[in-house]
């Protein structure tokens, strides 16, 4: 386990927008983060301006619409960030409709990273010099990061989902360990279904809106309830995603 008690998580997180990431106080991550299972910092990038109108951006070279993130800002921020660091590597995430998709595969191997940045970038998004430069950089490993085929006014958004995906996957967050394992995503990465959709799931009462809980659930009998449920999700991966690999 590479997430050994003596290991703190931290993540950081650099926008313009820090007060969009308040949800990051809720539920199970706030809950990890009361039990200092792991540090969250949410940074203004506008602490990092030097001029009195705290400047991020300005017109693209080369000419087109909107504002890019000055690559300057973002180097003295992610620097800053990386120097008040105990981590040995900085895992950079730099989210972006351009990145590799993110994917249940990725959540598991940024849950054993020390340190995770995630830079949110707004207007046309961030120089790319600045993916450049850390790449260059042997401390730090850059993640260019989309989560999905859609169109978002930056990545602040993006960065909720993959702290989602990636705290819950580190030891302790989650009371049950049982409830990881049996998760369908976890070996799911590539185009096809590798791995199966989840079943669909009952509770009381038996009987609602003239619609009765499946009765082999009600049946006791947990072997024909274990292939039922491998049943419903074969047909419904097969049905949501096309054909899987059985
Ligand atoms: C972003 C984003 C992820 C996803 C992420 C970061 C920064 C060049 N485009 C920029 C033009 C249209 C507006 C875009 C706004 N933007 C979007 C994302 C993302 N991760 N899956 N979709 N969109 C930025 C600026």
């Amino acid at each position: 386990m590479i997430n050994s008690e003596t290991i703190k998580n931290r993540i950081d997180i650099i926008s313009i927008f820090p007060e969009y990431l308040a949800p990051l106080e809720l539920s199970l991550i706030g809950k990890a983060r009361e039990a200092e299972l792991l540090e969250i910092v949410v940074t203004d990038l506008r602490d990092f301006t030097a001029d009195i109108h705290r400047t991020v951006d300005d017109t693209p070279y080369g000419g087109g619409a909107g504002m890019v993130m000055m690559p300057t800002i973002w180097g003295e921020a992610i620097d800053h960030i990386a120097a008040n660091s105990e981590a040995q590597i900085h895992d950079l995430v730099i989210l972006t409709p351009a990145g590799e998709l993110f994917t249940q595969a990725k959540a598991q191997e940024m849950s054993t990273c020390a340190q995770v940045i995630f830079a949110c970038g707004r207007y046309e998004g961030i120089d790319q010099r600045v993916t450049d430069h850390y790449r260059s950089r042997s401390e730090f490993r850059v993640h260019e990061v989309s989560i999905g085929d859609y169109v978002l006014n930056g990545g602040e958004a993006a960065a909720l989902v993959m702290i989602e995906a990636i705290v819950r996957l580190i030891p302790g967050v989650i009371g049950n360990p049982a409830s990881l394992e049996e998760e369908s995503h976890t070996i799911a990465q590539d185009d096809l279904p590798e791995a199966l959709l989840e079943y669909p799931t009952y509770t009381k009462p038996p009987l609602w809106r003239e619609l009765a809980v499946p009765e082999v659930l009600t049946s006791g009998n947990h072997g024909l309830i274990q292939k039922w449920r491998r049943e419903m999700a074969l047909a419904r991966t097969r049905r949501v995603r096309g054909l899987t690999r059985e």
